[in-house]
């Protein structure tokens, strides 16, 4: 339901203008400036009981903003503010996600959702930061800037969609926007807890008037299922064992919205959930960030040997799989093989239905070399490299008929173009397809309505590959064959200030502090297969160091190395890094 203690003075407002005012520009000035020194009178009021932290100093990252939960109340209620602000520069509905998705329990943070599902546009992420950063008495000005620099119209009633994770800091924090949202005059729909990729979609479907789905959760679960199961229709002799998941949800939200939704999906899909938040801490040695960069099955679940698991982070916008093989092996299956396995699958469907679209793989400097080398050079795609982040893939996704991106921790998803769309709808159609054009047009079709478009959706990809596994008729352990992984290790390091390292080339060379790029180099040399980068992390205070080679000792003493550097070389803070081994 709508909620929104200021509408009526809004109405109030307009009606006695248009009564005073003689022509119609008039008309809209003395409203607009009405408006706005009502909504000023408002904001003031409502900032005194969110003040910032005087010369507290913090960043729109790599998806959004994201610090201990005790120093977030001024940045929620300020993000509430723009995003009504962004709604009555946009006229449509915007989003509020309260989540620090896979950081830890303690923290917390926000995200910003633009009017098609996607993550908030880059110059407006610039306004969040000098929003978050103005100080208490600074604030009004700030924001009579941002109005004037974008020409709002202030008289436009803001709507905005809210929603928050399950810790302990949410449903506080997910009040501080509301207040702002309404200071602004604005409406608010409070979805309370649901999934990062729940709230995107949400906000696509109401701003394309229910064309992409129903605004609710609900609405959600039945285009995903529904699709899914016609999916399902084309995978024969399914064992019981292929219909089982094991699925690690992170103590986290993702855990509850399966339970929503796993009983719609059940004849198909029989999901064990393990780390369901009723017992352990969220993302606590558990979650697809734990498993990716520890490589090791998260703790909370009985793994069996061959099984197939998964895991989502801590707001279900990432998936990775994995399985323990008869000698008690782990095998991660990230995203780059989740990329992997769905464009091998769209390509094969695309021949079928002899359609000519143009398909690319979209990736980070994080994916594995040997999975860059597999698309490229066995499966002919295009494959494209951006900076971290999905607000970067996806971009980058959206300039192909189909843009399959992943990142390598598990955060990605599927766009179609609308020509492509329009053109799998009009083979559908068709009634002259022959069988194998008729079967590879209903999978398309429905490949399209099982993923969620507007952001990567851990429980969307979930049920894309387990389709997908099903009408292959393929194992864990055939699709873990595909390619073999280059050993990599991932590490942090701690550093006084992490923005002493400035990267170019999608993040895989390091141009600050100087001649710190010739030493990686140096180090990579020493190793055969080796590729190493450094980069600022967005969302935590740590420099991330990725490194690779021919074997896991060496891909782990290179990182070990270059770790090093960057503690030397760009002011690491504690104890040296210590050798993996
Ligand atoms: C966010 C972003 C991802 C990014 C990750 C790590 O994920 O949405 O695109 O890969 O942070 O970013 P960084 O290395 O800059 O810390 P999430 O799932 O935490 O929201």
């Amino acid at each position: 339901m709508w909620t929104d203690p200021y509408i009526k003075l809004m109405h109030k407002t307009e009606a006695t203008s248009t009564a005073d005012c003689r022509s119609r520009k008039y008309r809209c000035q003395r409203r607009n400036s009405a408006n706005m020194s009502d909504q000023f009178a408002e904001v003031n009021k409502h900032s005194s009981q969110h003040p910032k932290p005087p010369g507290l100093v913090l960043q729109y990252g790599t998806a959004g903003f994201r610090t201990n939960a005790k120093l977030l109340d001024h940045i929620m209620f300020r993000m509430g503010l723009l995003a009504a602000l962004r709604s009555k520069k946009t006229q449509a509905t915007i989003g509020v996600m309260v989540t620090a998705s896979h950081n830890p329990e303690e923290d917390n943070g926000v995200k910003l959702v633009d009017p098609m599902g996607e993550m908030v546009t880059p110059s407006w992420e610039g306004y969040a930061t000098l929003l978050a950063n103005a100080e208490n008495e600074d604030l009004l000005a700030a924001l009579k800037d941002v109005i004037a620099k974008e020409e709002i119209n202030m008289s436009y009633e803001a709507k905005v969609f809210v929603g928050r994770d399950t810790r302990s800091s949410s449903a506080a924090l997910s009040q501080a926007v509301l207040e702002g949202v309404s200071s602004f005059g604005g409406l608010s729909k409070d979805y309370g807890l649901v999934t990062t990729p729940q709230l995107h979609y949400m906000v696509c479907c109401q701003n394309t008037q229910g064309k992409y789905g129903e605004a609710s959760v609900e609405g959600y679960y039945n285009k995903l299922c529904q699709a899914f199961l016609k999916l399902l229709k084309h995978a024969s002799n399914c064992t019981d064992d292929q219909k089982h998941l094991s699925l690690d949800g992170a103590n986290g939200i993702g855990a509850l919205k399966v339970r929503e939704m796993e009983h719609n999906v059940a004849k198909e899909l029989q999901i064990s959930l393990h780390n369901d938040g009723s017992t352990g801490k969220l993302n606590h040695q558990c979650g697809a960030d734990f498993v990716k960069v520890q490589q090791k099955a998260p703790t909370g679940c009985e793994i069996k040997a061959g099984e197939r698991c998964c895991s989502f982070d801590g707001d279900a916008d990432r998936i990775v799989y994995y399985y323990s093989d008869s000698e008690g092996q782990f095998h991660l299956l990230d995203g780059d093989k989740i990329a992997t396995l769905i464009s091998t699958y769209l390509k094969e469907l695309l021949i079928q239905a002899g359609l000519n679209l143009n398909m690319a793989v979209v990736q980070t400097a994080y994916a594995n070399g040997s999975s860059t080398r597999y698309l490229e050079e066995t499966m002919k795609l295009t494959v494209r490299c951006t900076k971290t982040g999905v607000k970067h893939l996806h971009h980058v996704a959206q300039e192909f008929d189909i843009g399959v991106y992943f990142e390598a921790n598990g955060h990605g998803t599927v766009l179609f173009s609308k020509s492509a769309e329009d053109k799998v709808q009009k083979l559908f159609d068709n009634p002259n397809n022959d069988d194998e054009m008729k079967r590879a047009a209903h999978l398309l079709l429905n490949t399209i309505h099982v993923v969620n478009q507007t952001v990567g959706d851990a429980l969307s990809d979930m049920l894309l590959i387990e389709a997908i596994l099903a009408i292959k008729g393929m194992t864990v352990q055939q699709w873990d064959a595909i390619y073999t992984d280059l050993p990599n290790r991932q590490l942090k390091v701690k550093v006084a200030d992490r923005r002493v390292i400035d990267t170019t080339d999608a993040e895989r060379r390091a141009v600050t502090p100087a001649g710190f790029q010739d030493s990686i180099d140096a180090l990579v040399k020493k190793y055969p297969m080796a590729r190493s980068f450094v980069r600022p992390s967005g969302t935590e205070d740590v420099v991330r160091v990725y490194a690779e080679a021919d074997t896991q000792e060496n891909a782990d003493a290179l990182a070990h190395e270059v770790s090093l550097a960057v503690y030397r070389l760009a002011g690491g803070v504690g104890d040296e890094p210590k050798p993996l081994h």
